[in-house]
């Protein structure tokens, strides 16, 4: 059997455009009803028996029998071995990477992540003290879909914000460990981690058992499981995202090679049979030419089915009027990944307003950022980034206000929140502002 790849062709000018490109863009993540309830049990099970029940769902979903809990602690010196135990050439990959995905998110840090303060001109003073979270889980799938990139780029920005502890769960079906995810843990130095996954991980950490402490935040992608689960705790613990599959978007003025456009679809189409990948472009002879290099290069793809599903099922190749008009569909799509494959792409950059990352020019693959420019790859999918931002060092912060009132700045405030507390009928919230007031001059004499 010949493999296909035909992602459907729109054309902005077409007068069933509106339609047909709806259709192409719906997605829904509703989760199917038999999953949400087996995890809600599984979430009460954990919360109930605490170790026993995690040691039993790990035994009968990974096929992983243990003792007892400390069995599924994968130690520092395991982590240690498996960085020693890879190839050379991948230890220097994953460090080069760790090291430019950390200066990335500590710019972060000081442009956007440091406390600051004013005062009045009466001498208070206001601030916002900003602090990292105390301790962090980070989860980590098994199987098909276990990335130590994604490893790095869960664990630095938490390490950068200065959280205190991170916490790794990973499941290892039937015991089979991945080393690349074991000396990428040691490498972003994670501080414990056990082989548990699924919803019965979720619901260690966020109600924590005798073994695995109990975590403020989890963050991570996963399964349908994992995610259903991470929805339910999420205000026990916080959550980072629930990620939908991978998503490219090539906005591209014909300028750069069309193997390379090709190419660079078929990188988020491998992930997953739901990827989607999206050329706009204004030229229809470049258009023609990328299905020529998809048609060719597919053959040569080791995971040329899933490609060829995720380009069939879910791809489009759209002729647009203009480049503008281009941007402007890119804007409403709001895509996980934007790659602005130009020779002038900072003309084009403006127009862009929703996506979790932007890719400038021919030389910048989405797959570069993927692992090792900097930026963090954990990005908004679904049209999420026209209101969320890609996984950074804020996500592992907290805010809090500071506020010192001098005893000039007592009377100024003391007397709005007075009126405004009247208003309200809250005589105590009165009074409180109003105790602090001194009597006028007047009142003081008579
Ligand atoms: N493109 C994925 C991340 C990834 N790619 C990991 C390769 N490895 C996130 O959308
Ligand atoms: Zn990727």
């Amino acid at each position: 059997m010949t493999l296909v790849a035909a992602p459907v062709r729109l054309s902005t000018a077409a007068a069933t455009f509106e339609a047909d490109f709806a259709a192409r863009l719906h997605w829904s993540a509703d989760t199917d009803a038999a999953i949400e309830q087996r995890v809600a049990d599984i979430l009460a099970d954990v919360r109930q028996r605490g170790d026993a029940a995690v040691l039993e769902a790990t035994q009968r979903f990974d096929g992983l029998t243990a003792l007892g809990m400390e069995t599924l602690e994968l130690t520092q010196a395991e982590l240690k071995a498996a960085f020693d135990a890879i190839p050379a050439v991948q230890r220097e990959a994953l460090q080069a990477a760790a090291a430019r995905v950390r200066r990335y998110h500590e710019a972060q840090k000081k442009a956007s992540g440091e406390s600051w303060s004013y005062r009045d001109d009466d001498g208070t003073l206001l601030g916002q003290k900003v602090t990292p979270l105390d301790r962090v889980g980070i989860y980590v799938p098994g199987g098909k879909a276990a990335y130590p990139s994604s490893v790095l780029m869960n664990a630095i920005p938490a390490h950068v914000a200065g959280v205190g502890e991170i916490i790794m769960v990973v499941p290892t079906p039937q015991g089979a460990k991945n080393l690349l995810v074991l000396a990428a843990a040691y490498v972003a130095g994670v501080t414990r981690a056990f082989t548990i996954g699924g919803a019965q991980a979720v619901a260690a950490l966020a109600y924590g058992t005798a073994t695995i402490p109990k975590v403020d935040k989890i963050t991570g992608p996963g399964n349908a499981y994992v995610a259903s689960a991470k929805k339910r705790v999420f205000g026990t613990v916080g959550i980072d995202m629930i990620a939908g599959p991978s998503e490219i978007l090539v906005l591209a003025d014909g300028s750069t090679p069309p193997d390379w456009v090709a190419m660079d679809l078929f990188s988020q189409a491998e992930h997953d049979e739901l990827a989607q990948s999206i050329l706009l472009c204004p030229d229809a002879a470049y258009i023609d030419a990328v299905q020529e290099a998809i048609d060719r290069l597919l053959p040569t793809m080791p995971r040329a089915e899933i490609i060829a599903k995720s380009l069939t099922g879910r791809g489009a190749l759209i002729l647009t009027k203009d480049m503008e008009e281009a941007c402007a569909i890119s804007n409403r799509i709001a895509p996980e990944h934007l790659e602005v494959s130009s020779n002038d792409p900072h003309r084009w950059e403006p127009l862009l307003r929703h996506a979790g990352a932007i890719f400038l020019g021919a030389y910048t693959s989405e797959s570069l950022g993927d692992y090792c420019a900097g930026p963090n790859h954990v990005l908004p999918t679904s049209g999420t980034a026209r209101f969320s931002s890609p996984l950074g060092v804020y996500d592992f912060q907290k805010r809090s206000s500071l506020i010192e009132v001098s005893e000039a700045g007592a009377q100024t405030l003391g007397q709005i929140a007075s009126v405004l507390a009247h208003g309200e009928g809250l005589q105590a919230h009165a009074r409180a502002a109003e105790m602090r007031l001194k009597p006028s001059p007047k009142q003081a004499q008579g």
